[in-house]
C-alpha cells in the first residue's frame, strides 16, 4: 500500500483537537493534553478503517472468531496503532516539529492492564495477529474499572497501589449501549407446561444488571483491517432514587446498584492460583452472558437457522474462566431459542474449544455447588445435565470403570469442575507447547485423553513481533530490514536471511552496538527510577515475569548470594561484571512471593553498596514491571532467565521475547523453551536442570530429600544459613525463615523444596559459568544471539493463529479495501 500521509493537516488536527478537548490554545497544552488530542487524531485514522472492516463483513459473511478471556494485557495503543498504520515517523516528526517528544507522549498512555501475565498478554497478542493476517475476530472480555494494581516498592517491600487507568478517560475506546444486555443472578426456577405441550423454565426473583461493551479498536499492519475487542462494564438497571422505591422494591434496587458497581470493579491479581470467590464467578458468568447474548444478536441479524450458528461462530476459550460459556449457550439455546437438548448440544459442541494454559493443580477451576447453584441456578441444573449424561457416556465407554467417573464428573466432591465441563463440552483441547500438551495427554488430563483423542492438540504460543520488535527496539528492527527487506514484520520467519550474518564480523559488531544503545538506554530507566548506577557493559541478566515459586526467582537469587560468596572469597578469580535485573508482581495475598521480593532487595542494599567487589555485581528490582517497561528491558537483555521447575510453566512467552531480542536463554528444558532449542540449536542456549520427566518421577515416588543436598554441599549450605543469620537481614534474623523452611522444613509444605530448587541449583550454577565464559567471547557471543533472532520464526503469534485457524476455527479470511 502506498501511504500517503498529510503531516500538515495532521498537525492542524492535533491542534485542532487540543481546542476541542481544553479549550485552549495548543502552546498552553501539556503533555497529558497533547496525548488525547493525538490519540483522538489517530482515533480519526482508525475509525474509517473500523467502518470499512465491518462493511466487509457484513457483505462477506465470514466465520468469525469469539476469543472469550477474562484478560487482556493490552499494553499501550498509540504507539501501536500509528506502527500498525504505517504512519509512525511522520506523526513522530509532526510532533517533533511542534515541539514534542512522541516517546514523551506516549509515555502519558497509562497501560490498560487488564490481565495479570502470560494468559492475558497471550490474548492480546493474538488479536494483533488476529488482525494482521485478516482473520474477522472479537475479544470478549471485562472492563475492569482497575486493572493489574501498581506496585511500588517501600523498603524493599511490595505495596500495592490502585491502578485507576480510566482516570483521564480512555481516547481509544467506543461506548455502546445500543448492544446492552441484561444478565441475571440469584432467584430461583419454577417449570411450567407450556402450550406446546414443553416444560418450560422460568426464572424468577432474580437480581440484574445492565452489561454495556465499550468496543475498542484492534488495528491490523498494514493492511485497513481493524477488529474489536468487546470489554464489558456494568451499570444498574435504572438509576436508583431514594424517595421512587416502596419498601419491596427498596432492598432488590440498593442490592442491584450495589451489584453493578462491585461487579467490574477489579481484576483478581492472582496468577496461577484461585480462591473460590463468589465474585469471581460472578464476573465470569457476567461477561460470558453479555458476550453470548450479543453474538446471537449479531447471527441472527442475518441468519435464520440458529442450528447452523457453528457455521459462522466458534468461540474460543481461555483457559477455564469463561467456561460458563458452554451452560449460557445451552440455556440460550434451549430457553429462548426452543431447540431440543439434543440440538442445543449439538450446536455448543461444535462452537466451543478450549485452551489448558497450565496443569498447576492450585489453578484449576472448581466451585463449590452451594455457591454455583445459588447464584445461577438455571445454568446449574443445565451442568447437572450435561454431568448425568457425560457419566452415561463414560460408562458405556468404560464399563465397569468407576474410579474414571469418579475422577472425570463435572460434578464431584460438592464442586463444579470447569475443566471437566469445558473437555466435555469441547470440540477441541489444546495445550499451548509441546511438551505441555503431551503432559496432558499421558498425565493431567490423561483420562480425557483416552475417551476423547480427537479432540487433543497442541497449538505452541508465539508473541507479536510488532510490539516487541518493531515498536519495542526500533535500533534492531531498523538494523534487520537493512538487511534482509521487511517483510519480517508481517513473516517471522523471513529472519531466517539472518543466518547469513552470524559469522560477519561488521554485522556482530552492528548488533552488539545497538544491544550496548539498549542497555544505556534501560541504564538510564534504571538510574531515574531505582536511582541505581549500572554499567551498561555488564552482562545484562533478566528474569522478568510474575513472581511464583514453580518460576524460581528464588534459585535465581539464591545464585547470586553464592556467587557474592565466592568472589569475597576468591576476589583473584575472573569475573565478568554482572548486573542481575528482576522484575515481578506478586499476587497481594501470596506471602512466599512477596518475601522473595524483600530478599531480592535486600540482596541488592547489601551487594550494591559493598565497594569491595568493585561492582562486579549488580542488583536492581525495576519496580511495577508491566508491558509498557518490558519492551525495554527485553530490548536490552543479554541474558534471559528461564528457570521455571521442568514441567510446570506450560509455555511461557516472555522466554519468546527475549529471543526476538537477541538474548541468550538460560532455561530448564521446560514449556516453550523445549521448542526455542530444537530451533535455536542447543548450542545457543545454556540448558541446565532436571527433566520434566524426572520431576513428575520424584513427584510420583517422593523420594526427593532437599537434606541430603543441605547437608553435603557447603556452598549450597552457606546461602541457605545467610537466609537465617541476618547477614541479609540485620537485626531481624528472623525475617526469611518462611523461605528458608519452603526449602528445607518438609511441616511446612506437603514435601519440603516442592520445586526442586536446591536439586537443581549446582546444575544452574555451573551453566551460569558457562555463560560468563561465552560472554568473554564477544564474537561468539555475537554470532549465538544473532542465530536466535535468525531462528525466531516459529515463534510469531501470526504462526500460531495461523494453525488455530487451520486446524481449530476454519476462519475465512477477508480483505478490506478503503
Ligand atoms: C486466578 C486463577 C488463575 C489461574 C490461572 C488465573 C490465571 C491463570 C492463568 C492460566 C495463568 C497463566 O497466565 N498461565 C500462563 O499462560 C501462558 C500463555 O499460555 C503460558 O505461556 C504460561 O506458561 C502460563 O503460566
Amino acid at each position: 500500500m502506498v501511504h500517503t500521509f498529510d503531516k500538515k493537516a495532521f498537525k492542524k488536527q492535533i491542534k485542532e483537537n487540543v481546542k476541542l478537548l481544553y479549550r485552549k490554545e495548543f502552546e498552553e497544552a501539556n503533555d497529558q493534553e497533547v496525548y488525547q488530542a493525538v490519540a483522538l487524531a489517530v482515533k480519526d485514522e482508525v475509525i474509517d478503517n473500523w467502518l470499512a472492516t465491518q462493511k466487509t463483513m457484513e457483505k462477506k459473511d465470514p466465520k468469525t472468531v469469539y476469543y472469550m478471556s477474562m484478560e487482556f494485557l493490552m499494553g499501550r495503543a498509540l504507539g501501536n496503532n500509528m506502527l500498525n498504520l504505517c504512519c509512525y515517523d511522520e506523526i513522530s516528526e509532526c510532533l517533533d516539529e511542534l515541539g514534542f517528544d512522541i516517546n514523551a507522549i506516549e509515555d502519558q498512555e497509562p497501560d490498560p492492564a487488564l490481565g495479570n501475565g502470560g494468559l492475558g498478554r497471550l490474548a492480546a497478542c493474538f488479536m494483533d495477529s488476529l488482525s494482521t493476517l485478516g482473520y474477522p475476530a472479537y475479544g470478549c472480555g471485562i472492563r475492569y474499572r482497575y486493572g493489574m494494581f501498581k506496585q511500588k516498592i517501600e523498603d524493599g517491600y511490595q505495596k500495592e497501589v490502585p491502578d485507576n487507568w480510566l482516570k483521564n478517560g480512555y481516547p481509544f475506546e467506543i461506548k455502546r449501549p445500543e448492544y446492552a444486555h441484561e444478565v441475571r443472578f440469584g432467584g430461583y426456577v419454577r417449570t411450567e407446561q407450556g402450550e406446546d405441550g414443553n416444560l418450560h423454565f422460568i426464572h424468577e426473583g432474580y437480581s440484574s444488571v445492565i452489561a454495556v461493551p465499550y468496543d475498542m479498536p484492534i488495528v491490523g499492519y498494514d493492511n485497513n483491517m481493524v477488529n474489536t475487542l468487546m470489554i464489558w462494564d456494568a451499570e444498574p438497571k435504572e438509576v436508583f432514587r431514594l424517595d421512587s422505591f416502596d419498601k419491596g422494591e427498596y432492598d432488590k434496587a440498593v442490592e442491584e446498584e450495589n451489584l453493578a458497581r462491585n461487579l467490574v470493579e477489579v481484576l483478581y491479581p492472582n496468577d496461577n492460583h484461585i480462591y473460590g470467590k463468589e465474585l469471581r464467578l460472578k464476573q465470569q458468568y457476567f461477561f460470558v452472558s453479555a458476550s453470548l447474548q450479543r453474538i446471537l444478536c449479531r447471527y441472527k441479524k442475518h441468519h435464520d437457522d440458529i442450528r447452523k450458528l457453528y457455521e459462522k461462530v466458534t468461540i474460543q476459550m481461555n483457559d477455564t474462566h469463561p467456561t460458563l460459556a458452554v451452560a449460557e449457550l445451552m440455556r440460550l439455546l434451549l430457553d429462548e431459542e426452543g431447540l431440543s437438548w439434543d440440538q442445543a448440544w449439538e450446536v455448543t459442541t461444535k462452537t466451543c474449544a478450549y485452551t489448558n494454559h497450565t496443569i498447576m493443580s492450585e489453578a484449576l477451576e472448581k466451585w463449590p455447588i452451594e455457591i454455583f447453584s445459588r447464584l445461577l441456578p438455571r445454568v446449574y441444573q443445565i451442568v447437572e445435565e450435561i454431568n448425568r449424561r457425560f457419566e452415561i457416556e463414560i460408562r458405556n465407554r468404560f464399563p465397569g470403570d468407576e474410579g474414571k467417573v469418579a475422577r472425570m464428573g463435572i460434578i464431584r466432591d460438592g464442586q463444579v469442575k470447569m475443566a471437566h465441563l469445558a473437555i466435555a463440552a469441547g470440540y477441541s483441547v489444546n495445550g499451548v507447547a509441546k511438551l505441555h500438551t503431551e503432559i496432558l495427554k499421558t498425565q493431567s488430563l490423561k483420562d480425557f485423553y483416552d475417551m476423547y483423542p480427537e479432540k487433543f492438540n497442541n497449538k505452541t504460543n508465539g508473541i507479536t513481533q510488532r510490539r516487541f520488535l518493531l515498536h519495542g527496539n526500533r535500533l534492531l528492527a531498523d538494523w534487520v530490514t537493512d538487511h534482509i527487506g521487511k517483510e519480517w514484520i508481517t513473516d517471522l520467519s523471513q529472519m531466517k536471511k539472518l543466518e547469513l550474518y552470524a559469522d560477519d564480523k561488521k554485522a556482530q559488531h552492528e548488533f552488539m552496538n545497538i544491544k550496548y544503545q539498549n542497555k544505556l538506554r534501560l541504564a538510564e530507566y534504571i538510574k531515574e527510577h531505582n536511582g541505581i548506577e549500572v554499567d551498561p557493559r555488564s552482562i545484562f541478566d533478566v528474569q522478568v515475569k510474575r513472581l511464583h515459586e514453580y518460576k524460581r526467582q528464588l534459585l535465581n537469587i539464591l545464585h547470586v548470594m553464592y556467587l557474592y560468596n565466592q568472589i569475597k572469597e576468591h576476589p583473584e578469580k575472573e569475573f565478568y561484571p554482572r548486573t542481575f535485573i528482576f522484575g515481578a508482581k506478586a499476587a497481594a495475598g501470596y506471602k512466599n512471593a512477596k518475601l522473595t521480593i524483600k530478599l531480592i532487595n535486600n540482596v541488592a542494599e547489601v551487594i550494591n553498596n559493598d565497594k569491595s567487589i568493585e561492582g562486579k555485581i549488580k542488583v536492581v528490582f525495576i519496580e511495577d514491571y508491566r508491558v509498557s517497561n518490558a519492551e525495554w528491558i527485553f530490548a536490552a537483555a543479554d541474558v534471559s532467565e528461564q528457570i521455571s521447575t521442568a514441567s510446570k510453566e506450560a509455555s511461557g512467552t516472555g522466554n519468546m521475547k527475549f529471543m526476538l531480542n537477541g538474548a541468550l536463554t538460560i532455561g530448564t528444558m521446560d514449556g516453550a523453551n523445549v521448542e526455542m532449542v530444537e530451533e535455536m540449536g542447543e548450542e545457543n542456549a545454556f540448558i541446565f536442570g532436571m527433566s520434566a520427566e524426572e520431576v513428575i518421577a520424584h513427584e510420583k515416588n517422593r523420594d526427593y530429600n532437599p537434606m541430603d543436598i543441605f547437608n553435603n554441599d557447603q556452598d549450597i549450605r552457606k546461602v541457605l544459613t545467610q537466609l537465617v543469620n541476618g547477614f541479609y537481614s540485620g537485626s531481624d534474623s528472623e525475617l526469611f525463615r518462611d523461605l528458608y523452611n519452603s526449602l528445607l522444613n518438609t511441616q511446612c509444605t506437603q514435601y519440603a523444596d516442592t520445586y526442586f530448587v536446591l536439586a537443581d541449583f549446582r546444575s544452574y550454577a555451573e551453566a551460569q559459568q558457562r555463560v560468563m565464559e561465552a560472554y568473554m567471547d564477544e564474537t561468539g557471543w555475537a554470532k549465538k544471539a544473532l542465530l536466535n533472532v535468525a531462528n525466531v520464526g516459529k515463534f510469531s503469534s501470526d504462526r500460531t493463529i495461523q494453525d488455530y485457524v487451520d486446524d481449530i476455527w476454519h476462519l475465512d479470511k477477508i480483505t478490506v479495501n478503503k
